[in-house]
């Protein structure tokens, strides 16, 4: 909705609802242009805020057709209604309990925005989270006001679904009733012409549970694996939580066109399709291992989200920070727990830190938002995780447990915040968290930096680690004090030999020092082993101790960790003083692709390159200017010189990799194609994509096939690859997508923007799809020297297309216009570039509030 002066909201400003929801009753009459809701609404007074108080209740969108009191029409002189809602003057209420009655007429067809309830080929689906439901009904739509709902759908379409439990159907109606109390952001409905996965899950204490995966006629065969995972989340969350689902069905659905990933409605899950539908011939391993995840993050949302769930809107990562953190625990379970780590540091690394380090960062629990969509960050998800990782690994397993018991105990139907969650692990342990309670109210990346001390002596020798912490000032929070840090240590002999295993130092100062004393001889330290906290770890060591980590240390991702510095490195002079590729790194890199006792996908992440928008980042953090051009140059020539240098190991291992057997989606083999197919993409810099056309035309399997089709693209012989990919998938949406996303991703950086403005123009650019806008537009934006092109070409192309989107759909316009967010880094010609696409964004008129937001804090 257009906003004339859109309102900062502020946590200080936090007051309880003044009514209670005892009960609300719905009657939906379905129908695409003019659906019909009825809502019966029980209100009583909220002792928490005494007084008599005017009846607010939010809606947007809406005609109102009638309202009533206890059965009276609520007189005009007593009722106002504007833009955001409608308000019963407190002297037109009875003093006691009410009910409230209202008839209100919405639009589904015409809601392009995919908030509150619209239509997705051809079927009616909600997402509420989180303000959807006031374009639904009035009502209280903020999440302290939990209540149970009981729901009523009229219409003749064969499936209709909503929260709960089944309590009735016949023709043309179907009634669900849900016992649980819940905040309005929780409802769903679902309605259409769908076919169902039926399965079935007894809960250890013997309650049956239905479970059904619902989609579109077509998509039934690519289900099972979505199924799979949901059953092994429910049973992983029983036998490490101690968490029972609560009703008697799971119904999860499948929607092609949806804003986000999933949404954990009670007891109906809504997923956007690309997270449920996948064969070993559509979906790649990382498909699969997405699926999974969210599955498991949405399941996992009925207790930490859903039985406890936030008191208002700025404790958001209470309940992400917190399921995010579980679904991480879950695939390191199910996968490989190295692995796994490693990848989620990639992301935050990725996503997070870059989000921290410019000027949209904000704390985990931010104190004020204009628009809320625009807070469902890295920030909020990823970072609101690490922080329960470190509160994990200050308490101990232990500790954590009996917290996370005592939370579920203390807080089961709360709309709780982060000094509940907080306060269960002060009293569960005894500590005193007022320190460490700054990682949720302060912004920034911490920058943490060390120095080494070694001093004989007769009984052993002293070795000292002093660390110095400080943070940058982000937008709004200048002074940034010191915070509690768990920096998890580990000492290796010169031999290679573990003296000092894995030990958590606390850091609680500026500025602190530890000692390790009557050691033999000077160690060599293993700094932030797991990447026990979410900080810049600022250490120059020269290149050899590297090398030596990388052989040697025995936790898996400093290992890995150090292969990267040294990739780093030899890149970072590589753009800066044109020298050569480092041989030692290629070296130490052959010895690891040739040690076969490491996991497949463990050698496959060392041999990742670090991507250029990280270089960008870590240039710009030392003082340069990052040039585009030249950070693409040198990932090239570092990964032909790699190529070059492990020409026979590679080939070996992408013979060796190859996949014999049936497909299976696990991680042991999933882990193989990626060593495969890492290794064919360094191969190509040589063969001129001969592997990667012999791959395309015989894989069996989505992963092989697409990481063929790119080195394809990158080689510049894809035509006919492109033509022949598109013919086979073209009546599968989540393959297009595949299929634009590759192409503009792995376009030469100069032709970047003409190859986007090309795929714009094709038939298949269905816009208005969110999966197909992000495919092309986010596409675009990770490649990094193409999106930065010195032309300003793709600036321009993209700030078209967010204008494009925003009266359609102003959440993914909002969203996508993060892809601006660096732009400060850069050269003052790009920078020009960027402030006139920001400046012309900013001054059209009618822009959304999701938008107008992202541009003025971008623009700083
Ligand atoms: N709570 C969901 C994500 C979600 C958030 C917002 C949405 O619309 C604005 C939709 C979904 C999750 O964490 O999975
Ligand atoms: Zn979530």
């Amino acid at each position: 909705m257009k906003d004339a002066s859109p309102q900062t909201i502020h946590l200080a400003d936090y007051q309880p609802y003044p009514f209670r929801v005892a009960r609300v009753e719905l009657t939906f009459r379905l129908s695409p242009r003019a659906t019909r809701v009825l809502s019966r609404i029980a209100f009583a007074a909220n002792p928490d805020r005494p007084g008599r108080h005017d009846l607010f209740l939010h809606g947007e969108r809406l005609r109102l057709l009638s309202a009533r009191i206890d059965g009276t029409p609520v007189p005009a002189a007593a009722l106002v209604v504007t833009d955001e809602g409608l308000t019963v003057a407190a002297h037109a209420l009875p003093e006691g309990p009410f009910l409230w009655e209202a008839e209100v007429e919405i639009d589904p067809e015409g809601n392009t925005a995919l908030e509150g309830l619209y239509m997705s080929g051809g079927m009616y689906c909600t997402q509420c989270e989180a303000e959807g439901f006031r374009k639904i009904t009035y009502y209280p739509d903020r999440p302290d006001v939990m209540a149970p709902f009981r729901v009523r759908i009229e219409s003749d379409l064969p499936v209709m679904l909503s929260n709960g439990n089944p309590v009735g159907a016949g023709a043309g109606w179907a009634e669900w009733d849900d016992p649980w109390p819940k905040p309005a952001y929780l409802f769903a409905l679902v309605a259409g012409n769908l076919v169902n996965l039926p399965d079935r899950f007894t809960t250890r204490s013997g309650r049956k549970v239905d479970l059904n995966i619902w989609v579109r006629p077509g998509d039934l065969d690519r289900c099972a694996f979505a199924m799979d995972s949901l059953i092994r989340s429910m049973k992983w969350d029983e036998d490490t939580y101690g968490r029972e689902y609560d009703l008697d069905v799971f119904n999860i659905v499948a929607v092609d066109d949806f804003n986000m990933g999933a949404m954990e409605n009670k007891g109906l899950n809504i997923f956007n399709s690309k997270l449920v539908l996948a064969s070993p011939e559509t979906a790649t391993d990382l498909d699969f291992e997405r699926i999974e995840g969210v599955i498991a993050h949405e399941y996992f949302h009925n207790w930490t989200g859903n039985r406890i769930t936030c008191r208002d809107w700025f404790q958001l990562c209470l309940k992400e920070g917190l399921t995010v953190f579980r679904d991480q625990q879950f695939t390191s379970d199910m996968r490989s727990g190295p692995v796994k780590r490693i990848e989620d540091v990639l992301t935050l690394r990725a996503r997070q830190f870059r989000e921290d380090m410019g000027p949209l960062a904000h704390p985990p629990r931010p104190s004020s938002f204009v628009e809320i969509n625009n807070f469902y960050t890295a920030t909020v998800y990823e970072k609101g995780a690490e922080v329960i990782g470190m509160l994990k690994r200050l308490v101990g397993d232990d500790g954590y447990a009996r917290a996370l018991d005592l939370y579920f105990d203390r807080h089961d139907g709360d709309a709780a915040t982060i000094e509940d969650w907080l306060k269960v692990f002060e009293d569960a342990t005894g500590r005193d968290l007022s320190q460490f309670r700054r990682w949720y109210t302060d912004a920034g990346t911490p920058r943490l930096s060390v120095a080494e001390d070694w001093a004989p002596g007769d009984q052993g020798g002293t070795f000292t680690l002093t660390f110095t912490q400080s943070t940058p000032p982000t937008p709004g929070q200048e002074v940034k004090p010191p915070r509690v840090i768990p920096i998890a240590v580990g000492l290796l002999n010169p031999n290679g030999d573990e003296v000092v295993p894995t030990t958590v130092l606390e850091m609680t100062e500026a500025t602190q020092s530890f000692r390790f004393d009557g050691l033999a001889s000077r160690p060599v330290a293993s700094i932030l082993r797991g990447f026990s906290a979410p900080v810049v770890l600022e250490r120059s060591v020269p290149a050899a101790e590297h090398a030596f980590l990388l052989a040697h240390d025995t936790d898996p991702f400093n290992r890995w960790e150090a292969g990267r510095a040294l990739a780093k490195d030899t890149l970072v002079r590589m753009v800066a003083e044109d020298a050569p590729a480092s041989p030692d790194y290629i070296a130490a890199l052959g010895r690891l692709l040739a040690d076969d006792a490491l996991d497949p996908a463990f050698r496959a992440l060392c041999l990742r390159l670090p991507a250029e928008d990280d270089l960008a980042q870590t240039l710009a953090d030392t003082g340069r200017t990052p040039d585009p051009d030249r950070i693409h140059a040198a990932r090239e020539d570092l990964a032909r010189a790699v190529a070059q240098a492990l020409e026979r190991p590679l080939a070996a291992t992408f013979e060796a990799m190859a996949d014999g057997g049936p497909f299976s989606p696990d991680a042991a083999a999933a882990g193989r194609r990626s060593l495969r197919v890492a290794a064919l993409a360094l191969l190509n810099h040589l063969d001129g994509g001969a592997r990667a056309a012999d791959l395309f035309d015989g894989a069996t399997n989505m992963t092989e096939r697409a990481a063929a089709l790119a080195c394809l693209i990158e080689a510049g012989r894809a035509a006919e690859a492109l033509a022949a990919f598109h013919d086979r998938w073209r009546n599968n949406r989540l393959v297009i997508d595949k299929w634009f996303t590759l192409q503009v991703v792995h376009a030469a950086p100069a032709h970047a923007a003409g190859v986007a403005g090309q795929l714009a123009a094709h038939a298949d650019f269905d816009w208005r799809n969110p999966n197909r806008a992000r495919a092309l537009l986010g596409g675009l934006a990770a490649n990094h020297a193409g999106f930065h092109d010195a032309s300003g070409a793709a600036y321009r192309f993209y700030a078209d297309w967010l204008l494009r989107l925003d009266p359609v759909n102003p959440q993914i316009a909002a969203r996508l216009s993060t892809a601006f967010e660096t732009w400060a880094r850069y050269d003052a010609d790009r920078r020009a570039l960027v402030r006139a696409e920001l400046e012309r964004i900013r001054a059209t008129p009618d822009l959304s509030r999701d938008l107008s937001e992202m541009t003025a804090r971008i623009l700083g």
